[in-house]
């Protein structure tokens, strides 16, 4: 079996403590690096004043990592700048919050260059090479120009956008084109794949072999739907758990009698949160039965503080759940509890369980692993309901879960009414659908599905 480098913007630390803050991604590579022997690569988090390419070795728990320090420019330039200025809000359509910076671009190209210059004398002959995410979405065609011509992969996390959106980007060619040094690319979802083949044979000209790769002149590329799952049975176990019982029952005393509906996301535009609070207002407004009856948990811990458009919506959301708060509350009911920190997995797996509705409303995402998790940590007598955004990538999966317009106010209103309502046979029913696939597609299922992929191509390109 070839070792597996794996390569992405941040690495995940190994540990063996469970109450760690590892989501299934990190949890599912580094189990495959455990099997496969090999080095997960990446920025430590660290900044230096020269940019030296001296790479941090740590083993522990059966994994190798290796990382490097960037110059705060790069940080500004590529990860605020590029990655999570310009193409994160592409990626989910949001042109409006996407900033066109040259100085942007060129930080994304040096950091990535630096990448594969650091990276290259780690791959060995024979290694599986994975990339991961928007971050390093030209580290292939790096490493290609660096003599590399094993088998590369990459896995993209986020959405594709439509071509009419991504046209906006002004290197939107340079981008597209860099993917072909890769042999195979994964999406979450039909959507983004369907996106991303549109956009190669509109606009470059792409056709289809017999395999069902896509070709552009002498490249061609295999371009899968993998979506990524948790760590299904982690998760079941960790709702059931001491810690999670003991926050269930905290969340239970401090609301007797009164139904709980969870949001949990970083603190990101895209997740659909100021919809979801004007949702959730108009339920209030429209079923003055219901108010003081149930309440809704909303954590949110901030992620990408430097970035303006971060800090804005924390001051929007602010704002609004204080004026929704001071609408409606009473003096023993509030009916928003506005969460800015993250708890650990134990805990959030209780509150979960704790939770009669999930809100799941993102505008826009590629997957969404709340939902899955969510799914993952309900009492099977008596589960809770999922409210889920068509727009997730996980709605294809979840078809059983509520579906609904997260855009749409009356929609959320009526969602979260129904689900309120629903009985208890038809929640379980629901629920088993639901339970079926994110045990049967967990996210050692989506390792071995896109290794798999990689694994399978017959001669590795050269040059
Ligand atoms: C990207 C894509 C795709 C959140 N709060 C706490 C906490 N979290 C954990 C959740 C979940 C993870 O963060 C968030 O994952 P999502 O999938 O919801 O979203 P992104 O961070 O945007 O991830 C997304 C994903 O990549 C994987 O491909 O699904 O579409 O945007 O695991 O539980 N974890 C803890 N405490 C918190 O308070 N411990």
């Amino acid at each position: 079996m070839s070792r597996l480098v794996v390569i992405s913007n941040r690495v995940a630390v190994p540990s063996k403590d469970a109450s760690a803050n590892q989501g299934g991604l990190a949890v599912a590579l580094l189990s495959a690096l455990r099997e496969r022997g090999g080095i997960w690569f990446g920025w430590s988090g660290e900044t230096t004043e020269h940019f030296t390419g001296e790479i941090h070795r740590a083993e522990g728990d059966g994994v190798t990592t290796a990382t490097i320090d960037l110059e705060e420019q790069d940080i500004d330039e590529y990860y605020n700048g590029f990655a999570n200025r310009t193409l994160w809000p592409l990626f989910h359509y949001r042109i409006d919050l996407t900033e066109f910076e040259r100085d942007f671009e060129g930080g994304y190209k040096r950091v990535n260059a630096r990448f594969a210059d650091t990276v290259r004398p780690l791959i060995g002959d024979d290694d599986l090479v994975w990339v991961h995410d928007y971050h390093l979405i030209p580290l292939g065609a790096r490493l290609r120009e660096r003599g590399v011509t094993n088998r590369l992969g990459f896995f993209l996390h986020t959405p594709w956008p439509p071509s009419r959106l991504l046209v906006s980007l002004p290197s939107h060619k340079r981008l597209v084109e860099a993917l072909f040094a890769y042999d195979v690319i994964g999406f979450h979802t039909e959507d983004w794949l369907d996106s991303f083949h549109r956009y190669v044979v509109d606009m470059m000209g792409g056709t289809f072999d017999e395999d069902g790769c896509v070709v552009v002149g002498s490249r061609r590329v295999r371009a899968i739907v993998a979506p990524i799952g948790i760590d299904t049975a982690e998760f079941e176990a960790a709702a059931v758990s001491p810690e999670a019982r003991f926050t269930m029952e905290r969340m239970q005393m401090s609301s007797t009698g009164r139904s709980l509906m969870v949001g949990v996301d970083r603190l990101d535009y895209s997740k659909g949160l100021r919809e979801r609070f004007l949702g959730y207002e108009r339920f209030l407004h429209n079923h003055p039965d219901r108010r003081g009856l149930v309440y809704l948990l909303q954590v949110a811990p901030p992620s990408r503080e430097k970035v303006n458009t971060y800090q804005e919506i924390r001051a929007d959301l602010d704002a609004l759940s204080g004026r929704i708060n001071g609408e409606y509350a009473d003096m023993d009911w509030v009916p928003i509890r506005y969460v800015n920190q993250g708890y650990p997995r134990p805990q959030l797996a209780g509150i979960y369980r704790a939770a009669r509705v999930a809100l799941v409303t993102p505008l826009r995402d590629g997957m969404n692993l709340v939902a899955k998790e969510y799914v993952a940590a309900q009492d099977p007598q008596d589960p809770g309901v999922l409210i889920l955004s068509s727009f997730a990538g996980a709605a294809a999966q979840m078809t059983d879960a509520v579906l609904v317009n997260p855009y749409s106010a009356e929609e959320l209103a009526d969602a979260i009414d129904q689900a309120l309502s629903m009985p208890r046979d038809e929640r379980r029913r629901r629920w088993q659908a639901l339970i079926a696939g994110v045990r049967r597609e967990d996210v050692f299922w989506w390792c071995d599905l896109f290794l798999g992929e990689l694994a399978a191509v017959k001669v590795p390109v050269t040059g």
